[in-house]
């Protein structure tokens, strides 16, 4: 697979993962062809318009792309032209260690922290993958010294055969991307493939008090870690987090908010030790970690009402985490965006404690039916613009009022990022109606 000077490979979807391949392509030799479904790169003296006419000898696939009922991948397999992920290209040319952090929520958590320790550590390190940097941007940056820390995503999971991470580790597995997989079932079929190349000496680390994640077929040597009292492994023992005997920190003394972020923090410590990293190099990451925006970022507290930004919240398990971790009496909950065939039952059903729903975008109406269904007051917007005003308008004093929006959103932003953004320039006054 590495020897790709002279093939002909078809890059198909042009965003950051697509142009990184092409630019690794392009370095090793190989004649690079393009295709986008969007028409507007047919400008591209390398753009093919019909790539299934041409024999190519490989295709490498952005993340972006939807598999099921495509024709064009259909084809190409068909054909018996191998297709593989972007993950899979760029972590063939990756030298250093390895390691893919897959889960429905607090990838982005994890691997920033993991990245921190080994900053603090003095290590080498890259963090890449569905956090926004393409693995095939930092291929060729990386030496056989350094670490690789790749988010790992579904979509980039999908069509892989080649990523073969010495540690992968599973955080979680909820309902997620149902629309693009088509069911749960297949959902975790897809995570399941992050230990598809786990053999001899390459590592699995999974949280043992996730059902989910537990419910994968695990390799044999799975290491686990957990929040219950562990006789090997990382856990957490009267307040503290061990490794074995090993004391590692207070879980008092972790800045981040929410049990699921305990895990995450036990998920990095146990791929941070497997790595060889000291423990004091450890504890001190944890201390100094300030989590990324958009996961439960408090914005402002004004006139008594507290705002909160968990735009990243785009799946109801993460919403109902969102919930549980603030522990708030009086919440006005601004939920919508693009569902992704997920179940809003499964929120409202457990009976969370909220004052009225504010349902936005897309899905409005929809989620906005649910919750009536379960007794909760809510009102309808085309627009989270429209929504958060009117949350402004109505809160009172010992109000919360938390974006979270249990949805994707592509409906109106291009990015859970944007939509975040904008929630804070409403509630600080930078943004007009
Ligand atoms: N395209 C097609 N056909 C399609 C779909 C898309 O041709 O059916 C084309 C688009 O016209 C566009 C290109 O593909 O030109 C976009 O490709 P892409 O969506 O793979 O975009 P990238 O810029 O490469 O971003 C991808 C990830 N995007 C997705 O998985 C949707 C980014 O994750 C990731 O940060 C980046 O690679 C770097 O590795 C984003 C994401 O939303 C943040 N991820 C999902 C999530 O977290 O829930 C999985």
């Amino acid at each position: 697979m590495k020897k790709l000077r002279g093939k002909r490979v078809l890059v198909y979807g042009l965003g950051g993962s697509g142009t990184s391949a092409c630019r690794l392509l392009h370095t090793f030799g190989a004649c690079v062809s393009v295709f986008d479904d969007d028409k507007r790169f047919r400008s591209l003296f390398c753009f093919d318009e019909n790539p299934l006419a041409n024999k190519y000898d490989l295709v490498v696939v952005s993340p972006g792309i939807k598999v099921r009922e495509n024709n064009l991948i259909a084809g190409f397999i068909a054909n018996k032209i191998p297709v593989i992920s972007e993950i899979d290209l760029g972590s063939i040319f990756c030298l250093g260690k390895l390691i893919a952090i897959t889960g429905t929520n607090g990838k982005t958590t994890t691997c920033s922290l993991l990245g921190k320790i080994f900053d603090e550590a003095k290590k080498k390190n890259f963090v890449c993958g569905n956090i926004g940097m393409p693995i095939s941007a930092i291929a060729l940056k990386t030496d056989k010294k350094c670490f690789i820390v790749c988010e790992t995503s579904n979509f980039q999971l999908e069509l892989s055969k080649l990523f073969a991470p010495d540690i992968a580790c599973v955080l979680n597995i909820e309902q997620d991307h149902i629309d693009r997989h088509g069911s749960f079932d297949e959902y975790k079929k897809v995570k399941n493939k992050i230990f598809q190349n786990t053999k001899g000496r390459k590592k699995a680390i999974v949280n043992l008090d996730d059902e989910g994640a537990v419910s994968l077929n695990l390799p044999k040597k799975t290491q686990f870690f957990s929040q219950k009292t562990l006789k090997n492994g990382v856990c957490v023992k009267n307040g503290c987090v061990y490794n074995g005997k090993t004391r590692i920190i207070s879980t008092g003394e972790i800045p981040l908010i929410g049990e699921k972020n305990i895990s995450n923090v036990l998920a990095a410590i146990a791929i941070a030790l497997e790595c060889k990293i000291k423990t004091k190099f450890i504890r001190s990451a944890i201390i100094s970690f300030s989590p990324p925006p958009h996961r439960l970022e408090f914005v402002a507290q004004i006139g008594g009402v507290k705002f909160v930004n968990d735009s990243k919240a785009t799946n109801v398990a993460c919403v109902k985490m969102a919930l549980e971790s603030l522990q708030e009496k009086s919440v006005l909950l601004l939920l919508g965006g693009q569902n992704k065939n997920l179940d809003f039952e499964k929120l409202f059903e457990e009976k969370p404690k909220l004052k009225k729903c504010l349902c936005f975008g897309q899905a409005a109406n929809e989620i906005a039916l649910v919750a009536k269904k379960y007794g909760y007051a809510s009102e309808v917007f085309s627009s989270l613009k429209d929504a958060a005003f009117f949350a402004k308008k109505i809160a009172v004093k010992g109000d919360t009022v938390l974006l979270s929006p249990g949805c994707a959103s592509f409906d109106e932003f291009s990015s859970y990022a944007v939509r975040g953004q904008i929630f804070k320039e409403i509630v600080k006054g930078e943004s007009q109606t």
